[in-house]
């Protein structure tokens, strides 16, 4: 039985917005079966080629957009359990898209940044992104030409809001993972760190399918996180 005064860990990934739309990375036809990590998610890729980088970001925004892409019943089970909750709650994302605070949520980290920033990496200034990002874009800080990149953080960047993350894993009794694959670190770790410093926790996946990981979980659920998180939630 969910006890909702204990502390709660939900951490997402690209399958929670799959039934949204929006494609995920390592399954067959996911954004990975068409692009190369190495030419669109590390800063080698920006500096060697940026405006190929921005136009992979741009584009995937503008689909979004064009779909007016909307947020699923899985996203919005997770808000309706926010606001339920009556313990602490944290949602951790490694979604760049913002489907989780249309659906209501309020707590929430992007590990991985967002598509709706972006930043200069000379100045550091920060921009709302409703723009197409642009080479020739200048800067109106430090009025540096092309510096201006995206807001996600790409393989070998430090994930952002780790500290608050790992405060809040050492005091989680309920951790969810919901539509990820935890192939990449650090998230993929958090479960492992979970079974190595907090043997209490309850953990919980919802995948459709099993992941390498699966194991490590108290139990998996199954199926489309739509509907395996609408019973989870009324179960409770
Ligand atoms: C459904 C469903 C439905 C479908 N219902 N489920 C060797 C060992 C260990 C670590 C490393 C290593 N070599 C390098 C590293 C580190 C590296 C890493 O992990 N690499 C691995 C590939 C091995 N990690 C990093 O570099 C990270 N940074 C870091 O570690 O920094 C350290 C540091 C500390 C201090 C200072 C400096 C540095 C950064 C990782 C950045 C990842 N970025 C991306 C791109 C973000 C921007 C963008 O979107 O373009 O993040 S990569 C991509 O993968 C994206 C995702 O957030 C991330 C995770 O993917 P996710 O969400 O799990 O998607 P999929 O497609 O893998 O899975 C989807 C799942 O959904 C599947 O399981 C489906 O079954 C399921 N599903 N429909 C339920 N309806």
């Amino acid at each position: 039985m969910i006890d909702i005064k204990k502390n709660i860990f939900i951490l997402t990934g690209a399958g929670v917005s799959k039934e949204s739309g929006i494609e995920t990375f390592r399954e067959k036809d996911g954004l990975w079966d068409n692009f190369r990590i190495e030419d669109v998610c590390t800063i080698e890729a920006f500096i060697k080629n940026p405006q190929f980088v921005n136009d992979f970001y741009n584009q995937r925004k503008k689909k979004m957009n064009d779909l007016k892409v909307k947020p699923n019943p899985a996203h919005e089970k997770i808000a309706n359990l926010e606001n339920k909750w009556q313990g602490e709650f944290l949602l951790v994302t490694q979604n760049i898209d913002n489907l989780h605070e249309k659906a209501g949520s309020k707590k929430i980290i992007h590990m991985h940044g967002t598509l709706e920033h972006a930043y200069c990496m000379n100045c550091n200034e920060k921009y709302k992104l409703d723009f197409e990002l642009n080479v020739d874009f200048i800067c109106k800080r430090c009025n540096s030409k092309g510096q201006v990149r995206v807001d996600v953080v790409w393989f070998g960047e430090q994930p952002k809001g780790l500290d608050l993350i790992y405060n809040f894993l050492n005091k989680t009794d309920i951790f969810l993972s919901v539509g990820t694959s935890n192939n990449v670190y650090p998230a993929a770790g958090f479960i492992d760190y979970l079974n190595k410093t907090n043997r209490k926790a309850e953990l919980y996946e919802f995948n459709i399918d099993k992941t390498n990981k699966s194991e490590l979980f108290t139990k998996s659920f199954i199926g489309p996180a739509s509907e395996t998180l609408k019973k989870f939630v009324s179960s409770i």
